[in-house]
């Protein structure tokens, strides 16, 4: 993949140079033809393979604790083609003490990324933040080479692997000066030139991205960004991307999204929503995650719109890993996966803004298989739904989510407990029906009330991984 190719026109749909090889064979998958029951063929719906179909990613991020939380590398895996490591390629984890380097816990994740046929985007190589003291405590006169010593061996350790490096992370005040940090101290604005130079030495291949928050919109932190990279540009500095974090607030995806990021591309470097998440005041409402969900398709819409948008990565795989309750108290359900990986609303917009079918399923590989049966009344009706285990490891403790068809509100069940009972729907296992070995079922059921769509629900997912419907 080349990295200097930002100007090139591609042909569509592969209008980015990300996951070009893909697309014939997703798409062509992706134009199956629809079966009567509204269900798709076996076409895989993953966010990954749809964003891939469309030239792009769709990422996470995850650090060393999350791999030990089978909910969730499940879901990470299948659903995501990208992986940023949430803490552990930042300077306090592999240079804890001068000289002294540890890549041990960000190559943990590597191997994760590479299991799963992940891509990764390195983070960070400079920053104020996560930075050991040591550094803070230099002689102004020694950071400089200390930070190119850093960079060469972290790039250097990581050649050939990454797709990316965040080189320079939030170098901007909010309005739009410098931060005063060691590295600004030490060498003034130059310090961002001198760092992409030295990356690009230790790694010939790897993008170098520019990141920051609170630069999605045009505003004076924008602004300086814009002006550093065009500046950057006209000196012949290697920078290939620039990285909008993307921490918003429900309700609060700028007007300027898409204008901003045009022209940033039109600078002649890729642009990426690299920490994508939504944060709602606790606890979110049914209206709260609806606006959420616009809120995803919106991102996703935007980067599609933008020619240079090579991805987005959402920061965290559900809420229950998310940094924003910890953050900010009173604020959570940020993410496209609930607590306990079910896909929220988030997920069916994102899935849907990629020219997915929210009410298609079916991903080979995938470990539970749903059949359903519906008796219908004049306004109400009965649906009995089987689960079973197509998997060849035994499930203890199962939540199978489901999307009801508009209309339908769920007023009684059995042999599992429903929540909540309109629209997006849990089913949760009781106390006797919890374990399903390999190849075993469990039947439930349900009664609603209906306002004419009497079709059974779709996108199921069990514990956040999609089952089929066949
Ligand atoms: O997700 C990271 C969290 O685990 C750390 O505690 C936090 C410390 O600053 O950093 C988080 O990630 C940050 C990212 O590296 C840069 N942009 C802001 C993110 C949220 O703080």
């Amino acid at each position: 993949m080349s990295v200097r190719t930002p100007r090139l026109p591609r042909p569509t749909p592969s209008r980015r140079a990300f996951g070009a090889a893909t697309v014939t064979a997703v798409a062509a998958l992706a134009a199956a033809t629809l079966l009567p029951t509204g269900q798709a063929g076996a076409a895989d719906t993953s966010l990954r393979s749809l964003a891939e179909a469309k030239g792009i990613y769709f990422g996470t991020a995850m650090t060393q604790g999350d791999l030990n939380n089978s909910a969730l590398t499940t879901v990470a895996g299948r659903q995501f083609g990208m992986l940023t490591p949430g803490n552990e390629m930042k300077w306090d984890t592999t240079e804890p003490s001068q000289g002294t380097f540890d890549f041990a816990p960000a190559d943990r994740i590597a191997s994760f990324a590479q299991t799963n046929s992940m891509k990764l985007r390195g983070h960070t190589l400079v920053w104020h933040s996560q930075l050991p003291s040591w550094v803070s405590s230099l002689p102004t006169a020694q950071v400089k080479a200390a930070m190119e010593n850093h960079i060469t061996n972290e790039v250097a350790h990581y050649k050939g692997k990454l797709y990316s490096w965040d080189v320079v992370n939030e170098p901007f005040n909010e309005d739009g000066s410098f931060r005063s940090d060691a590295f600004h101290n030490a060498m003034g604005s130059g310090f961002v030139a001198d760092a992409l130079r030295t990356a690009r030495a230790a790694d010939p291949n790897a993008k170098l991205y520019l990141n920051d928050y609170n630069i999605e919109g045009q505003n004076p932190k924008s602004d300086a960004m814009y002006n550093l990279v065009k500046s950057l540009k006209s000196q012949g500095v290697p920078v290939d991307g620039v990285g909008f974090q993307a921490h918003f607030i429900l309700g609060q995806v700028p007007s300027t999204f898409q204008a901003n990021l045009q022209r940033f591309a039109a600078l002649g470097v890729n642009v990426a929503i690299t920490e994508l998440d939504d944060r709602i005041q606790l606890p979110a409402s049914t209206t709260g995650l609806a606006q959420q969900a616009g809120d995803y398709a919106a991102v996703v819409n935007t980067c599609l719109a933008v020619t240079g948008c090579v991805g987005i990565t959402q920061w965290g795989v559900g809420d229950a890993d998310s940094w924003i309750p910890g953050t900010f108290p009173g604020y959570g359900a940020a993410t496209m996966y609930d607590a306990d990986y079910r896909p929220k609303p988030a997920y069916a917009a994102s899935v849907t803004a990629l020219g997915g079918s929210a009410g298609s399923s079916p991903t080979p590989g995938a470990s539970c298989k749903v059949t359903g049966a519906v008796n219908a009344w004049n306004s109400g009706l009965t649906e009995d739904i089987t689960l079973t285990n197509t998997g060849s490891t035994t499930i203890n403790g199962w939540s199978l989510a489901f999307t009801l068809p508009a209309g339908q509100t769920v007023t009684s069940s059995w042999n599992a407990s429903l929540t909540p009972a309109g629209g997006q729907v849990a089913a949760t296992n009781l106390g006797y029906n919890g374990t399903l070995a390999p190849g075993a079922s469990t039947s439930f059921g349900f009664q609603a009330t209906h306002t004419g769509k009497t079709s059974l629900p779709a996108l199921f997912s069990l514990n956040g991984a999609p089952c089929t419907t066949a």
